[in-house]
């Protein structure tokens, strides 16, 4: 009898100690709210990932996020450029609300109103850390940006505590990085001068001096060379500013793995937009001829491995289970996008689009539906799900997670879908490709007519225009090759109905969108 009670007195005694010892690698974020981190990439196909079907590459870091966290298959960016699909993510509005939100050049005024709710000044309300690591293109300041002083408005007026960045692409002047508004490395003796029109006097440039040019222009791209790599824009000045090509995915990784490591003692949100794949595609020497694709394979690897390190780097803090991944595209992929750089040569078996239609650029689904990821050790399940989302809905999503309440915007709360807990997804979305929009509902999409041209041959994609209705059930035909309008027109008035009622009657009446 005694001795069971000292036996079970000591047992007790045991546990308490147990529960005192700090676990290994506990900080003090236990108890806290989760951090948030979206990484987001460029020009990222839903075909590009082993995860999401390629057999030609392998991209085993993200394939473990994909496959111990949530792989969404019906995962969509706004739109199929750049701009307008991060102006989506960071204020939860469609993109097409606002007439500035499309590809910007490097000298745009900032598209977001500082007065706008965000996504980071949304978590700022809770307590948030917020930074931004990497890619912008957003524009900047009001109009007369001057590179030499302090540019603003900016990222930092727009809820970012800490933002480190490139103003517009590779592809676009001016080729430096800025940290919160100022150019980084700049010699004040040796001012930056933009100019997106007019070369600047004597110099050269990638059209007058193909010669000079490392990496060769298609199609635009022959104003300025920045090392060997002709860009989009004049540019003078800022030599000791410029930064290396080859160097950028390892100076954004560890920039964002600084950020990681000195604010991880209060919830975070950082957004690591990444450079990759995008035109022009550099891969650091370590992955060049890697993927046996040309570079913009290489830069795919890269980007893996970039990531693989950074998902260390949480590991290493102890607080990957405290720490929420979200990992999507900015739009679909695009093969020549403006340079000879061997993507169309060397892409063999490889399918950058998946089983999707189309590319960047197109309203057709591989402009928009991209690969789509939640992970969050110790707490999502792993799974695959089907449910409709947008990167817009992180923002009501994130407002729900972290208890703020939810400002009015065209987010829709998704929480326990982007959990893993629920596949109610959105009922319908509007897809847009440069203005052109487009209604998904349910497993139905309908593409209203449009005059442009089908293709663009240029980067070689079809845009998705018909001058009649197009309308696919994509749960039957993925890759969008029965254009069901005429055989089946209940179906496309109900969907024109509610493309109407999202767009407004004031859009459709101006498209004529009337069925005959
Ligand atoms: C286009 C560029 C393309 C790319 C794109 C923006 C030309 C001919 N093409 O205008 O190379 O930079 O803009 O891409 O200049 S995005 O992913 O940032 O939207
Ligand atoms: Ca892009």
């Amino acid at each position: 009898m005694i001795k069971t009670k000292i036996a079970s007195l000591l047992l007790v005694g045991a546990m308490l100690l147990a529960s005192c010892q700090p676990a290994k690698n506990e900080t003090k974020q236990e108890n806290q709210k989760p951090n948030v981190v979206v990484i987001y990439l460029d020009d990222l196909g839903y075909g590009d990932l082993s995860s999401y079907g390629a057999t030609e590459l392998q991209t085993p870091n993200i394939d473990a996020l994909a496959n111990g966290g949530v792989k969404f298959t019906n995962g969509y960016a706004s739109s199929a450029t750049c701009t307008p699909s991060r102006y989506a993510l960071l204020t939860g509005v469609y993109p097409w609300k606002n007439k500035s939100a499309r590809i910007l050049p490097g000298t745009a005024p900032l598209i977001i109103d500082t007065a706008q709710v965000t996504l980071p000044k949304m978590l700022r309300t809770q307590g948030y850390q917020t930074a931004l690591v990497g890619k912008w293109h957003l524009g900047l300041g009001t109009g007369h940006v001057n590179w030499n002083e302090a540019v603003s408005p900016g990222p930092n007026e727009l809820g970012f505590d800490y933002a480190y960045y490139m103003a517009a692409t590779q592809d676009r002047v001016p080729t430096v990085y800025l940290e919160n508004g100022m150019v980084e490395g700049l010699d004040p003796n040796d001012p930056i001068e933009i100019d997106y029109k007019n070369n600047f006097e004597g110099q050269t440039s990638g059209k007058d001096n193909p010669e000079l040019c490392e990496m060769m222009w298609h199609h635009g791209h022959n104003s300025t060379i920045v090392n060997g790599v002709p860009r989009i824009g004049f540019m003078k000045g800022g030599e000791a500013a410029k930064w290396s090509d080859i160097d950028m995915a390892d100076h954004f990784l560890a920039k964002a793995q600084d950020y990681v490591k000195t604010h991880k003692d209060q919830p975070f949100f950082l957004y690591y937009a990444m450079q990759q794949p995008h035109v022009p595609r550099t891969p650091h020497p370590r992955f060049e001829g890697k993927s046996g694709m040309g570079p913009r394979g290489d830069v795919i690897l890269e980007a893996d491995w970039c990531i693989g390190e950074f998902m260390k780097t949480l590991e290493e803090e102890g607080i990957l289970e405290n720490t929420l991944i979200v990992f999507s595209s900015d739009n679909g992929p695009v093969l020549n996008d403006g340079y000879f750089d061997d993507a169309v040569e060397k892409l063999g078996n490889h399918t950058p689009a998946g089983p999707l239609r189309g590319g960047k650029y197109s309203l057709f689904e591989a402009g928009t539906r991209v690969p789509f990821i939640t992970y969050w050790k110790g707490t999502i399940q792993s799974g695959v799900s089907d449910a409709l989302v947008c990167q817009m809905d992180l923002l009501a999503s994130l407002a729900k997670l972290t208890g703020t309440e939810e400002a009015s915007t065209d987010s829709e709360e998704l929480l326990d879908v982007l959990l893993g807990k629920s596949a109610d997804g959105r009922e319908s979305l509007v897809i847009e490709a440069t203005t052109r929009t487009a209604l998904r509902k349910g497993n139905w999409l309908m593409i209203p007519p449009y005059n442009g041209a089908r293709k663009n041959k240029q980067v070689n994609i079809e845009l998705g225009n018909d001058k009649v209705f197009q309308l696919y059930n994509l749960k039957e035909d993925i890759g969008q090759q029965n254009n069901l309008a005429e055989s089946n027109p209940e179906k496309l008035a109900e969907m024109l109905e509610s493309f109407k009622a999202i767009r407004g009657e004031s859009y459709s009446k101006t498209q004529k969108l009337e069925l005959k």
